[in-house]
């Protein structure tokens, strides 16, 4: 079995549900996809706390409808890792109490409008750098999720870009408010991608897994690679003196991430940690009642065949 599992990997051919797979394969592959699924929904609260004091009547639509998308990428990826034997139950119990881990990017604050921008534009830039190469990830519904969960994403980045440009072509206080959203963000953009190669406990074995296709360090440098070019359309900078174009590697150059602080807020000190889990929590609390009513509804509409008969 192991032999043919190997095969598959080689040939390209991917691994479903009901095909044997190492149980180590099955273990990286619940905790990545479960990582990711609570990554989108912790993600719909910085941009959710702006929906309420979004500038016009069309920029609310358009946020409410990417915070929905967030919400949609998050089921897809629960159901997704439900077909790995573990129940989506167990896995949000997890991040409530703390257990598990989701993208250290959703614990910093959205202190202006302009920030909402930014995240389109990094956040879901860099989401998307690392997701195009998920679509061939090895696993079937993980790929297959990713597919659409990348258009989506698309959509997002563009939207950021777009009302960052347009606050770039505004008044000084509007410029100003684009340049420290911008500021801000750049660097745990950065830290989205993982620690460094060289101190990445899984990448080895998810790359021979083809879990990974690239690596943290190559899809960093990708990111970075298109953001310092994207930003001179804006007309604004990155906050990283050491930021420069180097003709023999073929890529920019770039300055030193703050690892202390990286490990810090993956390890739950950041910004806005507590927080968030709190918010969370209390969400979950709030919505029994919709989870019973849908028990409720589907137990009765189970049963109404029968009655039927
Ligand atoms: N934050 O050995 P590696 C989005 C952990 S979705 C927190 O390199 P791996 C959409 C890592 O889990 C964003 N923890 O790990 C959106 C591991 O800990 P463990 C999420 C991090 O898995 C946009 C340890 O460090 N995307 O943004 C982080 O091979 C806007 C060692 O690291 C995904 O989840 C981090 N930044 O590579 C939503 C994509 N980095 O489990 C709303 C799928 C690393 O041993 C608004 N995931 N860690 O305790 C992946 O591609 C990979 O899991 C990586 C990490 C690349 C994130």
């Amino acid at each position: 079995m192991e032999k043919q599992f190997e095969e598959k990997l080689e040939g390209e051919v991917r691994i479903e549900p009901r095909d044997w797979m190492p149980e180590a394969y099955r273990r990286t592959l619940v905790r990545q996809i479960s990582q990711h699924a609570h990554s989108e929904i912790v993600g719909m609260l910085p941009e959710g706390a702006w929906i309420t004091r979004a500038p016009t009547l069309k920029r609310k639509a358009i946020l409410l409808a990417k915070v929905q998308d967030e919400a949609g990428h998050g089921l897809y990826l629960y159901a997704a890792a439900e077909t790995l034997g573990v129940s989506r139950a167990t896995l949000v119990a997890d991040l409530l109490a703390g257990k598990a881990k989701y993208s250290s990017i959703f614990n910093y604050p959205t202190l202006s409008w302009a920030d909402i921008g930014a995240i389109g534009w990094l956040v879901d830039g860099a989401a998307i750098m690392n997701q195009v190469m998920l679509c061939r990830t090895s696993y079937g519904p993980y790929a297959r999720a990713m597919v659409r969960i990348c258009k989506e994403e698309s959509f997002h980045q563009r939207q950021g870009f777009e009302s960052l440009l347009v606050l770039s072509r505004g008044s000084a206080e509007q410029r100003t408010m684009c340049q420290d959203a911008i500021n801000r963000w750049w660097w745990p953009s950065l830290m989205m991608f993982g620690p460094r190669d060289s101190e990445s406990t899984h990448s080895d074995q998810s790359m021979k897994w083809k879990i990974k296709r690239m690596s943290n360090d190559e899809l960093r440098q990708r990111f970075v690679d298109m953001i310092a070019e994207q930003v001179k359309v804006l007309g604004m900078s990155l906050p990283d003196p050491d930021l420069r174009w180097n003709e023999e590697r073929g890529h920019y150059d770039f300055g030193e991430i703050d690892w202390d602080e990286f490990w810090k807020v993956v390890k739950g000190d950041g910004p806005c940690n507590r927080e968030r889990l709190e918010t969370r929590r209390e969400a979950h609390t709030e919505g029994a009642w919709v989870r019973e009513a849908a028990l409720a509804h589907a137990r009765k509409k189970a049963a109404r065949p029968a009655d039927a008969a």
